[in-house]
């Protein structure tokens, strides 16, 4: 079935409707106290900035891993951009947009519920995910990914999403010096494992849903990646499980949403913490929002400096890996929650070793 005549139905078909437990909170719920995490303060060396910054993402991280950057300097002018080619490229025709379709067994590609049939707990939404990579020898991934699949009439698109990957990169590895202070292993530790980084950006489009009391837009999942940064639109919708209830982000242009994802939470030995997210859809107005996923270089591997061991305190609690055998992990055998690292090394331990 399609979604334009979904659209014009009274009730939502039986796949997108979520069991009561899981459905949004009937009341608004109250706002997360997210610190606004000041980047350009941060980099200027001001020692009050810095020591300002790492003790407000300090405590975020303890706690639930969820903060603000602002003074980020990405020009207002790109974000509205990836905003406009988001509602350009979901305003395409089905039979446009799969020419970028996702392939079984891939994470990247146009992904969208409204096509699919056998399923349940379907999220409301359409995505388009792609790859991006860190690597100087690979200066235009996004916009030759764009070009090879969907035709060379993408090329400005790709660009423009190419321009996007390439700040998001940037501002996480600003993010990284912040986290390698405030965690006390100075700021290039993390940064510099980083570097040459091989990550994903989704955008997510939301259209309005007729029930939305009954639906999600993303259901509740922990990041497996190691940071997050998403900017969401003037609508709202993202919500975060936090002291057993969920609290709403409220939307801010200027800033943007950062998370910690279970691979940083390996790599700081488990001192912080991601949290289970989602994301709600109202019947009022679509919605967008723009995520870019940081991921180490493939071959890089996971493991916390030994400022973060010590036997008594802080003994090592995740064994060395790669990124990718955590993401196949949550591709094939495990959807991410709350559990995810522990259910990761558990499902490690039983593989059977090579030699
Ligand atoms: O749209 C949002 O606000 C959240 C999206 C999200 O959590 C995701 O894409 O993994």
């Amino acid at each position: 079935m399609s979604f334009s005549i979904i659209q014009h139905q009274a009730h939502i078909p039986p796949q997108f409707i979520w069991p009561d437990h899981e459905r949004p909170c009937a009341e608004a719920p109250p706002p997360l106290d997210v610190p606004p995490i000041d980047l350009a303060g941060f980099m200027s060396g001001d020692p009050e900035a810095v020591a300002n910054a790492a003790r407000l993402i300090d405590q975020a991280c303890r706690r639930h891993g969820f903060f603000l950057v602002v003074n980020h300097g990405i020009d207002a002018d790109l974000i509205a951009r990836v905003h406009s080619s988001t509602d350009l490229f979901f305003s395409m025709p089905v039979a446009e947009k799969e020419k970028a379709m996702r392939k079984p067994g891939d994470h990247c590609g146009y992904a969208s519920s409204f096509t699919g049939r056998f399923s349940s707990k379907l999220p409301w939404k359409e995505t388009l995910s792609f790859r991006y990579s860190a690597d100087p020898n690979l200066p235009d991934i996004v916009q030759t990914y764009f070009s090879q699949t969907m035709g060379e009439d993408y090329s400005a698109f790709g660009r423009v999403l190419q321009e996007y990957c390439e700040a998001m990169s940037g501002v996480c590895l600003k993010v990284m010096e912040v986290l390698g202070v405030s965690l006390g292993v100075g700021a290039d530790c993390f940064r510099d494992f980083f570097v040459g980084n091989e990550s994903i950006m989704r955008l997510n489009y939301y259209p309005p849903c007729q029930q939305p009391e009954v639906a999600l837009g993303t259901g509740p999942h922990c990041d497996p990646t190691s940071l997050t940064i998403l900017h969401q639109d003037q609508v709202g919708g993202l919500e975060v499980y936090v002291d057993q209830k969920w609290h709403s982000i409220t939307s801010n242009p200027h800033a943007f949403v950062v998370n910690i994802g279970d691979t940083f939470m390996a790599l700081s030995n488990g001192i912080y913490k991601g949290c289970l997210h989602r994301a709600v859809v109202n019947s009022a107005a679509a919605r967008r929002s723009i995520a870019f996923f940081l991921c180490p270089k493939t071959d890089k591997v996971v493991s916390p400096p030994q400022q973060l061991l010590s036997q008594g305190n802080n003994p090592r609690l995740y064994p060395d890996f790669t990124w990718p055998a955590l993401l196949e992990f949550t591709q094939k055998h495990y959807r991410s929650d709350m559990k995810t690292l522990d259910a990761f090394v558990a499902w490690l331990n039983q593989r059977p070793t090579l030699n």
